[in-house]
């Protein structure tokens, strides 16, 4: 017999980078499979879309009374999980980053009278920058240890965990995937126009323009492959080191080759319009826009920082380099987008190895199995 289908709320930061897209697909994934599906957020998640079946949305709002200096949404949350998981009856809290998420899933457990079960998983920022904070760091244990399950994004992130936070507990591995529905090779032939006539090729980069994303370099490896071959440099999103990268851009010489596109909705779109997306990070858990890429077939260039390298298998469906090394991150692009044979068995592995490996069927089942394995069925 096939066993129950659940009640699972979830919370997520829902408009923040590949956590909030990772757990508002999962949650419709799920959703689709037929388990019922409670986000408890702060604001509708922006790639929730449509109405779907299945799916309920609980918001967070915070009282901003006049005696608190801070608004306290960390207890607000903690309050909204209780009553949400005792009206609902749900089996468990699937909560994404460990601070706060994880600890207001702790407290709510307590705040319920049966056994809600609770499961964090680490998408890498809270577990990077926070445990740096020492200050933090028992605060991010307490969350862990305390969870039913805990999974993160990459083994690079799990032994990260381990070695900053002293962790016993087993974490489990989860990888970011992409649903193949969204995400494959569009046709683009129209739109590419705008931007790069037939005989130039598009080299993109997307990110939230943070120093980690180290945006300088992706600017440094477009200027080299621009000296020997036609290029054109699409740059997708927004963020802090946009201006200082417009400027260098302007310093270079090189506006006409670059588009400055802004943050932008329909990624499996504009990321089908590349040939190459580069990602020189200096620190990167998953990379999901890489994975984003692989899935329409583009190959990635860049560092091989973090969990990139379980992602982009290196002289297959990308080319990775130490962080930095934009002169070998550079010689790869003009090798792998000189040699037309090369780049159709690039394509064709990237679109193999998202399908396979990343595939979200194969990742849904996974936490599928992690929720029935703390919930004691089998
Ligand atoms: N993203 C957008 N629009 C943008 C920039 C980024 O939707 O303008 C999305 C990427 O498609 C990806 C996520 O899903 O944000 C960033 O994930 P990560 O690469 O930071 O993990």
């Amino acid at each position: 017999t096939e066993p129950r289908k659940l009640k699972i709320g979830i919370t997520c930061y829902p408009t923040l980078g590949g956590s909030g897209v990772v757990a508002t697909e999962l949650g419709k994934l799920l959703a689709e499979r037929g388990h019922e599906i409670h986000f408890i957020t702060h604001s509708i998640p922006f790639r929730l879309g449509k109405f779907h079946k299945n799916i309920f949305f609980h918001e967070v709002s915070v009282n901003n009374y006049y005696v608190f200096r801070y608004p306290p949404y960390d207890l607000a949350l903690a309050s909204k999980m209780a009553q949400v998981a005792k009206m609902q009856q749900l089996d468990l809290l699937h909560v994404h980053y460990a601070i706060p998420h994880a600890v207001c899933a702790h407290l709510a457990k307590q705040m319920v009278g049966y056994q809600l079960k609770t499961v964090t998983t680490l998408h890498g920022t809270d577990i990077t920058v926070l445990a740096q904070d020492e200050s933090m760091k028992d605060l991010i244990r307490l969350a862990i240890n305390e969870s039913d399950a805990v999974t993160a994004v990459s083994q690079d992130l799990i032994r990260e965990t381990r070695s900053l936070l002293d962790i016993q507990a087993p974490i489990d591995l989860t990888y970011n995937f992409v649903d193949k529905r969204i995400y494959y090779p569009r046709d683009v032939s129209s739109l590419r126009g705008d931007y790069a006539k037939p005989h130039e090729r598009i080299l993109m980069h997307i990110s939230n323009f943070r120093p980690v994303k180290r945006v300088d370099d992706v600017i440094d490896i477009f200027y080299n492959v621009l000296q020997t071959m036609p290029v054109k440099l699409l740059l997708v999103g927004e963020g802090p080191e946009q201006s200082k990268i417009q400027h260098k851009v302007q310093r270079l010489g090189i506006e006409e080759h670059v588009y400055f596109l802004g943050k932008q909705e329909d990624v499996a779109q504009v990321i089908s319009m590349a040939d190459v997306l580069l990602l020189p990070s200096e620190k990167e858990s998953f990379g999901l826009v890489a994975l984003e890429a692989m899935a329409c077939g583009v190959p990635t260039i860049g560092s091989d920082a973090g969990g990139i390298p379980e992602l982009i298998a290196h002289g297959k469906t990308g080319y990775l380099s130490p962080i930095g090394d934009v002169e070998s991150m550079s010689r790869d692009t003009i090798n792998l987008l000189s040699d037309p044979i090369l780049y159709s068995q690039f394509k064709h592995a990237c679109i193999e190895r998202a399908r396979t490996v990343f595939c979200n069927d194969i990742i849904t089942v996974q936490y599928e199995q992690i929720y029935y394995r703390v919930l004691g069925i089998d």
